[in-house]
């Protein structure tokens, strides 16, 4: 998709925060640090819009940017960090919850994991409750440049095994050199219908 513009909307914990409903929307989900907000930059190809950071725990809120104003995507903060201020962790649930229960314009949830650690519990618990919130999964693994290209697919394959689903389900991507690219804006301009 061309971008013609990306822009940040607003950053709220709360439903009353949010921007109305009015485009659209597919939100970022996964463990701290994993590349949520490296993510959206590059698929804006705005390698400044969202803030990234080595140190895990840096979106703290929820965050909407607005896509060629005909999408919102959204940055959630990530979860599953030892590190992270208990306050922080023990705000993420109602936080999010609040966020997945309270958007009908909500496409997808990407669910967004290091491809070298594949799926942790904490993804499985958040990817399993999508049905009961009527929101799809996509399920990204990230970093994927820093596996060669055949060991990234044999871990693809390995994956899939382990969720018993289909590989052609999971997407490869590397924010750094774009892998996978392409494939991740078909599937989202397929599922909001753009
Ligand atoms: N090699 C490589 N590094 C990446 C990739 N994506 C993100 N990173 C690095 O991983 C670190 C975390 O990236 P962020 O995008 O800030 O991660 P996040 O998931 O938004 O983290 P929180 O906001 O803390 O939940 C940064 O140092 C990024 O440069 C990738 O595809 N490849
Ligand atoms: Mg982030």
């Amino acid at each position: 998709m061309k971008i013609t513009k990306a822009e940040f909307v607003k950053a709220g914990t709360r439903p009353h925060h949010f921007p109305p409903e009015t485009m659209p929307e597919v939100a970022f989900a996964g463990r701290s640090n994993v590349g949520k907000s490296s993510l959206i930059n590059s698929l804006t190809r705005h390698s400044k819009l969202v803030k990234t950071s080595k140190t895990p725990g840096r979106t703290q809120t929820i965050n909407f940017f607005n896509i060629n104003d005909k999408l919102y995507f959204v940055d959630l903060p990530g979860y599953g960090f030892a590190k992270v201020p208990l306050a922080v962790k023990a705000a993420w649930g109602p936080m999010v919850e609040g966020y997945l229960k309270h958007r009908p314009n909500l496409r997808a949830l990407i669910c967004v994991m290091d491809i070298r650690r594949g799926v942790q519990e904490d993804d499985l618990q958040l990817i399993q409750s999508c049905p009961y919130y009527g929101i799809q999964p996509i399920l990204v693994f990230t970093k994927a440049d820093k596996l060669g290209r055949n060991a990234r697919e044999q871990r693809k394959r390995e994956i899939a095994v382990e969720m018993n689903t289909d590989p052609n389900d999971l997407l490869l991507y590397s924010s750094l050199d774009d892998i996978g690219q392409e494939e991740m804006w078909k599937r989202i301009t397929d599922i909001t219908s753009l």
